[in-house]
């Protein structure tokens, strides 16, 4: 079972979105300001509606952090909704007369793809704002910011997680499937893009495309890729279903709102090949005197057997377009049963360049569990110190090199 647990609670038109991140050890050094980087990083991205415009993101440390340093305890970090003070009465939580709520309107035109009509099923509510508030992909701040706190672990352990923009709206990038260096990608450019995409044609081609959207009243999808690299062999494990990594990873990425399909390495296009083009050999390499096990491919994507291989993890995820359109698809009036449009609210267009930094934080946290599960620490130095010591084991075996 994970030692590290990650919690999120808010309502997106409410006070404020808050994560709670248990298990982190003590001593790890943490400041807001690293945090705000991921929080901004969410916010941008070309495609996105209104709503940003509206919020600064910023986190505050409720507990678990005293002079810049984790103290081991739950870390509850906290982000205020700007757009809050313009809801302060529709998202009151004092108790209210039928009169005063049926006022302000109910909303009862389901939108087909969002939770609308499976949540008021599940809860019995009447009002589908009782669901999409808690429904809103505005959940994922909190995830950002409890996934910065389990980056900030990861460097500890000499871990980076990063994640680009492969495609939007069928506008995609000639991404190689050769995933073994993170270093050969411009992650420079790829933050410089409005889209999160580090090749400027393509990223100026998914803007035409969102631009063109928006003016048909649509919305948009794409895929994202996260690469964890620094990462040493043995991570995960074989022996449990719930300990495979790929699972973990899998079922964590696609628990972000929208996202439908998630691959690790090559997958989907390794199901069409023969085992032998598919498989990454496994060589002996030199550097004088030096012999170490490694790999010139990483089909893969980093994990074999559930367990990390010591090559980058590179994961994809396929995020569906939004749900809410300005040009709304059919749907049925859950209080008069009558055949009707879904409801129009402001909405993004896309937001596959924000899902993709959801998409490091949900990464990291998982590989974060993975590693505080394998080398333990109440303290931030204990566990570098097991990490280190697993690392000089695997080196002196020569089962693999860190670079
Ligand atoms: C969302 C609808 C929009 C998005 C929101 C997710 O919000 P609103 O209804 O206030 O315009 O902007 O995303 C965020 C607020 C965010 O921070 O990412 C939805 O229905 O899921």
């Amino acid at each position: 079972m994970s030692i590290l647990r990650m919690t999120t609670a808010g309502e997106s038109h409410g006070p404020g979105e808050a994560c709670i991140v248990e298990g982190i050890p003590s001593g790890l050094p943490l400041t807001r300001d690293e945090i705000d980087v991921d929080l901004a990083r969410r916010q941008r991205g070309y495609g996105r509606g209104d709503r940003m415009a509206i919020e600064t993101d910023r986190c505050r440390f409720v507990a678990g952090v005293r002079h810049g340093r984790t103290l081991g305890s739950p870390i509850c970090l906290l982000i205020e909704n700007g757009d809050y003070a313009n809801w302060v009465s529709k998202m009151s939580p004092d108790p209210m007369s039928e009169e005063t709520t049926s006022d302000m309107g109910r909303f009862t035109l389901p939108r087909p793809g969002h939770a609308d009509l499976a949540g008021v099923a599940k809860y019995g509510h009447t009002d589908i704002r009782d669901v999409l508030e808690r429904a809103s992909a505005r959940e994922t701040v909190g995830r950002v910011a409890g996934g910065a706190v389990c980056k900030r672990l990861l460097q500890e352990a000499g871990v980076t997680v990063r994640a680009r923009v492969l495609s939007i709206g069928g506008v995609r990038v000639a991404a190689s499937n050769d995933m073994c260096r993170a270093e050969d990608i411009d992650w420079d450019a790829v933050e410089a893009s409005p889209v999160g995409c580090e090749e400027r044609a393509a990223s100026d081609l998914m803007c035409a495309r969102i631009d063109e959207a928006r003016g048909a009243g649509e919305s948009l999808g794409g895929v994202f890729e996260v690469w964890c690299w620094g990462v040493c062999p043995g991570v995960g494990g074989y022996a449990s279903m719930e300990d495979r990594l790929d699972g973990r990873l899998a079922g964590a990425l696609a628990s972000i709102p929208a996202i439908k399909g998630v691959q690790m390495g090559v997958a989907f296009d390794s199901a069409d090949e023969v085992g032998s083009r598919v498989h990454d050999p496994i060589l002996l390499m030199h550097d004088g005197d030096r012999r170490w096990i490694g790999r010139n491919t990483n089909r893969a994507g980093g994990i074999e057997g559930g367990m990390t291989t010591g090559m980058p993890v590179v994961l994809r995820a396929a995020m569906k377009p939004i749900p809410t359109l300005t040009t709304p698809l059919a749907s049925v009036d859950i209080a008069t049963l009558e055949l009707s449009s879904a409801h129009v609210e402001r909405s993004d267009v896309t937001a596959v360049p924000a899902a993709r930094v959801v998409g490091e934080a949900m990464a990291a946290y998982v590989l974060a569990a993975a590693y505080l599960s394998k080398f333990g620490g109440d303290s931030v130095k204990a566990f570098a110190e097991s990490v280190r010591s697993y690392e000089a084991g695997l080196e002196e075996r020569g089962l693999w090199r860190r670079f």
